[in-house]
Order: C-alpha cells, then sequence, then structure tokens
C-alpha cells in the first residue's frame, strides 16, 4: 500500500487586525491555480464542534474561568479542529492555511494570560501532537495599528471582542509573545512586516512561502 500523499500546513499568527484573515485568502489564491488544493481554516473555530466553542469563548462567557480554563477550552477546540479539519485535509495531500493556531496560546493564555508555561507545553502537546505548522507566518504591526484596523471593520454599533478590549499592556505583550516564538524557533517561523499595503505584505508571504517551501512547491507543479 503506498503512504498517504502529505500536504503542507501553514499558520498565520499576530496580533488584532494584522492581516491575517486578509493573507490567508491571498495566499490561496496564489496556491490553487498551481493545482494545489488548498483549505483556509481558522482558529478558534474551523470544525463544528470548535466553531461552537469559538462563541462560547469570544463572547467573554468563559473569562471567569480565568486564562487556564480559557487555554483549555482552546485546546478542546483545536482537537476537534484537527481532528475534522486539518489532519484529513493534510492526509489527502491538500495545503493548509490556519488563521491563528497553537502559537496564538502560547501568547494569549501564556505570555499575556501569564500561565505557567510548563502547562502550555502539556496542553499543547496534548492537542497538536505531531501535528505541526511546517512554515508559521508572523505578521507583525505596532499594536495601535492594528487595533484601529479592527476597531474600522466592527464600525460603531458592534461590541469589541472579550481579547479586544483588553489594555494597550496586554497587546504589546502580545506583540512581543510572538516575536518571542518567532526567534526560538526560526527554522518553522519567519515575521512579516504587515505595516504595508495588502499587496506588499502578500508579496512578502509569497517570497517566504517560495523560499521556505521550494521542494514542496516544485513536487506539486511538476508535471506527473
Ligand atoms: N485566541 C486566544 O486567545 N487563544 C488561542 O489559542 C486562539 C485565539 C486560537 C480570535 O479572534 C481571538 O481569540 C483573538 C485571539 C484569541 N483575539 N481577539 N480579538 P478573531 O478570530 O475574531 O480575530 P483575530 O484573529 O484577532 O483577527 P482579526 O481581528 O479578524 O484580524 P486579522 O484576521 O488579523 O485581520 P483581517 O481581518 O485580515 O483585517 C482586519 C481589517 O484590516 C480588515 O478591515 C481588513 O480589510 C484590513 N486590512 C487587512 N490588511 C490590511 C493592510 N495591510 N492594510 C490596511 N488594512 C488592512
Amino acid at each position: 500500500m503506498s503512504a498517504p500523499a502529505k500536504g503542507r500546513f501553514i499558520t498565520l499568527e499576530g496580533g488584532e487586525g494584522a492581516g491575517k484573515s486578509t493573507q490567508a485568502q491571498l495566499l490561496a489564491q496564489r496556491l490553487e491555480p498551481m493545482g494545489i488544493s488548498v483549505v483556509v481554516t481558522r482558529e478558534p473555530g474551523g470544525s463544528p464542534g470548535a466553531e461552537a466553542l469559538r462563541d462560547v469563548i469570544l463572547s467573554g462567557k468563559a473569562a471567569p474561568f480565568g486564562p487556564a480554563g480559557e487555554a483549555i477550552l482552546f485546546s478542546a477546540a483545536r482537537i476537534d479542529h484537527i481532528d475534522h479539519t486539518i489532519a484529513p485535509a493534510l492526509h489527502r495531500g491538500a495545503w493548509v492555511i490556519s488563521d491563528r493556531f497553537a502559537d496564538s496560546t502560547r501568547a494569549y493564555q501564556g505570555a499575556a494570560g501569564k500561565l505557567d508555561p510548563a502547562l502550555i507545553a502539556s496542553l499543547e502537546r496534548v492537542a497538536v501532537g505531531d501535528v505541526r505548522p511546517d512554515l508559521t507566518l508572523i505578521l507583525d504591526l505596532p499594536t495601535e495599528t492594528g487595533l484601529a484596523r479592527a476597531a474600522a471593520r466592527r464600525g460603531k454599533k458592534e461590541m469589541a471582542d472579550r481579547f479586544e478590549r483588553e489594555d494597550a499592556a496586554f497587546h504589546e505583550t502580545l506583540r512581543q509573545a510572538f516575536l518571542d516564538i518567532a526567534r526560538s524557533e526560526p527554522e518553522r517561523c519567519a515575521v512579516i512586516d504587515a505595516d504595508k499595503s495588502p499587496q506588499e505584505v502578500a508579496e512578502a508571504i509569497w517570497a517566504c512561502v517560495r523560499d521556505r517551501l521550494a521542494s514542496a512547491l516544485q513536487t506539486e507543479s511538476a508535471p506527473p
């Protein structure tokens, strides 16, 4: 029996309004014409069970459980997301682009929520197992720029979610936490300057994907 096809797993991380959702779509639009099957997904969410948990967490109903309770809920959602969306897609050879993944738990609940790194590492081991990203793109920009973009998109009527309501120090801690992750795992992570136009950011991301996943791209675009 032949080995199952193995897709590639790319995650986009960063603070609020960094442009992750926008760039996930633009990257998919680059890959699909090359004949690559792409699944764009997000966290929290990305599967029916995880989407149900998303509503609970982002409404703030889980906030009274504290960062540890929220980290457990994000991890439970991640298990469902991996089992029902990410792992099956990778198994059939698709490329998965996820708007947030486990680094968000490290940054939000770990660094900003001040949870014990050992707890975060244990949860990650249990939830993620060996479904590790091949490449993580950390979209970096000044926190006030990201928050302003998120607020402009939301408009005046809609409420900020549970995390957008946190103070400036919380968001600066997040930014540094993502940069620390990139420094600690340079072979997996790349920092992208997200304080540019969507098209300029997309070009920087594409240059990085071409560079880091060159051999996978060659295989995908090679004639059968
Ligand atoms: N969270 C957590 O705490 N722990 C975890 O483990 C996980 C998540 C997985 C999910 O919220 C929340 O859950 C999140 C972290 C926490 N915190 N919050 N809030 P979400 O999914 O609702 O939101 P988000 O992940 O923070 O993303 P976002 O705010 O929607 O932003 P984005 O995806 O990075 O950006 P965007 O939607 O592509 O763009 C935002 C706006 O800016 C939009 O109007 C765009 O048209 C515009 N935009 C995009 N790019 C540009 C550029 N380059 N220039 C100018 N304007 C731009």
